[in-house]
């Protein structure tokens, strides 16, 4: 009896050992998610709206060098929590004023669909839209959609912001795929992409700047321009 008693004994201390365990470790459990809701506090991952699915037409072949391939889920960064969409409805201006197909305020509306109705069409060859977000303004991300319903990718991808309308002086660079120079802003080091439903998230760590300037010089597909939305993420400055 006196075995069985030291037993049942042993087997209170351990439960009562195991559950201080478990106690501590809901503790240390609690704690780690207070420090991460900390962490979230300071900065989160950046995630928007993505658009469905529609593949349309023969597909085209994509003869580019070091062709990055379309993602399978939506990409994502880190910015401050304080972040907002700063684009939404903010105006645009074009190097080409008079679109083939739709109109510039598509690239700011919020739809991001692929069919007909969603995408603006500029003319062969160099072509650049710009969105004035109105004020200088702490610039954390750009989310583009060039066209998504094909699998293509676009040439000389450049993505540049300044506070200058003209972006004659302080302009920074936040991305450029024109690996030979052929649109002469200068050679990028980033690489062509496949374009997909889920966009292309380019980091701006926070540079400042008014205006959003984005290149392009065609496609795999045909020599057109063509943007279905552009979101630019951030903070306007007080
Ligand atoms: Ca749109």
């Amino acid at each position: 009896m006196r075995a069985i008693a030291n037993i049942i004994s042993i087997i209170c201390v351990f439960a009562f050992f195991g559950c201080n365990d478990s106690k501590n470790q809901n503790l240390s459990l609690d704690e780690g998610t207070t420090s991460s809701v900390t962490i979230s506090e300071e900065s989160v991952s950046l995630t928007t709206q993505i658009p469905p699915e529609l593949i349309e037409g023969t597909p085209q072949p994509i003869k580019v060098p070091n062709l990055e391939l379309a993602p399978q889920k939506a990409p994502t960064i880190l910015v401050p929590n304080n972040t907002d969409l700063l684009s939404i409805g903010m105006p645009i201006a074009a190097s080409d004023d008079f679109p083939i197909i739709g109109e510039l305020e598509y690239i700011t509306d919020g739809d991001k669909d692929a069919g007909e109705g969603y995408f603006v069409e500029l003319m062969d060859g160099l072509q650049w839209i710009q969105i004035d977000l109105q004020a200088p303004s702490v610039i954390n991300a750009i989310w583009i959609w060039h066209y998504h319903s094909q699998k293509r990718a676009y040439h000389d991808v450049v993505v540049q912001v300044s506070n200058d309308a003209n972006f004659a002086s302080n302009v920074t660079t936040l991305f450029n795929n024109d690996y030979d120079n052929s649109s002469e802003l200068g050679k990028g080091s980033d690489f062509p992409y496949v374009e997909s439903r889920f966009g292309k998230l380019i980091n701006a760590e926070g540079t400042e700047a008014r205006y959003v300037r984005l290149y392009s010089n065609g496609n795999t597909s045909n020599d057109m321009n063509h943007y279905i939305e552009v979101e630019v993420y951030g903070k306007s400055s007080p």
